[in-house]
């Protein structure tokens, strides 16, 4: 244009020459700049995205799933949950490896299948530590990568080693022998005596003339849940009546430490003030975060906040607390500006179970709510309900919004997965059952996920291989066990045995199966 112009206007010209030079001039500067701004955007950018991403795995308490409103929920808000999913990846076959907590933990600490090591079931109250100290953890792993790494919440690993955990004084080994450089637990759950917190080896606010005493037996006559009943302010209806505490009877009878003892209804609140606390302290390093949230296992006491705010008492509620934990930890990852390149991954330790020991209300005001959705059993079985479960990913930097993933994944795979997200290999042996599911995770378009899920259970076991799904069940001491066989593309509800149909299915599922669990 200005070419043009200078051209046609002879009188002009000179003006038009210098005022071109000029805005000739102007314009290389500028586009210089623009061009030196672009760079150091580009290079700051690819900084951003070459950075280590900040890692959080929040893992919920006995959610099932159909617990949430993602996955179908109709009578439990739980926008939070849901923001992750419409903001990230929503797996529909998303399992944990055991149904009951204390073994799904292990097998995702430590990517090895709960059944390769004796004494992985639910731990007791004074159950020492029951990963072993040579046994390399996936936080070893990241910490190797340069992670910055903490549990917050429920461990339920045990603490402790030889007669087990000096309550007292020093308890480890814990977390911080497994690769983890800061913890703040509920040390056993919220059941099981004591009801205290610790804080990496020791018990916080513990007054040494008030010593904590754990054990099995009534040690001083102390009312319990059988003989105060009238007492309690949740009652029991199996076990659970020994210690009284709040008000409500535990597992295990425990004196002392009153200084040191939680509400509760502060737990949650508790786990999210320590969460974001060392968030804020550990933002300038990559980190990884276990949530590990104690709701919605029992006792379901949320926060007086939280109660009452669903139709479906106080496990409805849990759920409500649950999700707003959740909210939390995202708004402050968004206050610090680490959203964007913070990989969090959302899941259950096991499926859903209603009365598991306390008279709350989780029966009767259940109405129309499907807790493990359309999958059969829940918590402590070896069907669908029992560890497949909500399993959500939200990475914006990698992960498309707004997407849904029908591949296999499970908790115990996230280890392997990790190590190979922020490039770091795994030494050789460790995270034997954990595969490299990077791929899958992040929701690429050819990712395969895993060909078979072995799904762990006090009762039995399960392995699902595509739409088969062997179930073999435990039928007491002296009795044989007997496996089923279900096709899960016609028959999600593990409702009709097609065993005696599909013998060649049944056969290899056998064999599959037991050369797994060899190790083979
Ligand atoms: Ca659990």
């Amino acid at each position: 244009m200005f070419l043009l112009l200078a051209s046609t206007q002879a009188g002009c010209r000179r003006w038009f020459s210098c005022h071109l030079l000029h805005r000739l001039t102007t314009f290389a500067f500028f586009g210089l700049i623009a061009c030196v701004s672009q760079l150091v955007y580009t290079q700051s950018v690819r900084a951003a995205s070459d950075e280590k991403p900040n890692i959080i795995v929040i893992m919920a308490d006995d959610l099932g799933y159909g617990d949430v409103g993602c996955y179908g929920a109709k009578e439990v808000p739980t926008p939070n949950i849901d923001k992750l999913a419409k903001d990230g990846l929503r797996f529909t076959s998303g399992y944990c490896s055991t149904s009951t907590c204390t073994p799904t933990r292990f097998a995702f600490l430590t990517g090895m299948y709960a059944f390769r090591q004796n004494g992985t079931g639910i731990a007791p109250p004074n159950a020492t530590s029951i990963i072993k100290q040579e046994t390399e953890t996936f936080p070893e792993v990241l910490q190797d990568a340069g992670y910055k790494t903490a549990v917050v919440g429920k461990w339920h690993l045990g603490l402790g080693e030889g007669k087990g955990p000096d309550w007292n004084g020093d308890l480890k080994p814990g977390p911080l022998e497994h690769g983890f450089n800061y913890c703040y637990l509920l040390p056993t759950t919220n059941d099981r005596v004591p009801s205290v917190y610790v804080e990496n080896h020791r018990v916080p606010n513990l007054d040494p003339k008030d010593p904590l005493w754990v054990g099995n037996t009534n040690p001083d006559g102390q009312p319990t849940g059988i003989t105060a009943r009238d007492t309690l302010r949740l009652d029991w209806s199996h076990g659970h009546n020994n210690t009284i505490h709040n008000g409500i009877g535990r597992i295990g009878f425990f004196t002392g430490g009153h200084a040191a003892r939680w509400r509760d209804e502060d737990l949650a609140d508790q786990w999210v003030m320590k969460s974001n606390e060392w968030i804020r302290a550990n933002k300038d390093d990559p980190f990884f975060l276990f949530f590990a949230a104690h709701d919605l296992h029992v006792p379901r006491m949320p926060h007086e906040r939280f109660q009452g705010k669903t139709s479906l008492g106080l496990r409805g509620d849990s759920i409500v607390q649950l999700d707003w934990c959740v909210g939390e930890i995202v708004k402050t990852l968004d206050e610090l500006k680490l959203s964007d390149n913070t990989l969090i991954v959302f899941c259950s330790d096991n499926g859903p179970v209603l009365d598991d020991g306390y008279k709350d209300g989780a029966v009767e005001k259940l109405g129309d709510h499907t807790p493990a959705g359309p999958y059969r059993g829940g918590k402590y079985t070896p069907f669908e309900g029992g560890t497949r479960t909500p399993f959500i990913v939200k990475w914006p930097a990698e992960v498309k919004a707004d997407t849904t993933s029908d591949k296999l994944i499970t908790t115990t795979d996230l280890g392997a997965t990790f190590a190979a997200i922020v490039g770091q290999k795994v030494p050789q042996g460790a995270l034997p059952d954990s595969e490299d599911l990077k791929e899958t995770l992040l929701g690429k378009a050819d990712a395969k996920g895993r060909d078979y899920v072995v799904e762990e259970s006090p009762r039995g076991i399960g392995l699902r291989v595509g739409e088969w799904k062997l179930v073999r069940q435990k039928n007491g001491k002296n009795k044989k066990d007997s496996f089923t066989l279900y096709n899960l593309s016609k028959d999600p509800g593990e409702e009709n045995n097609v065993a005696s149909a599909h013998k060649d299915e049944l056969a290899k599922l056998k064999a599959m199966l037991a050369e797994i669990q060899a190790g083979k």
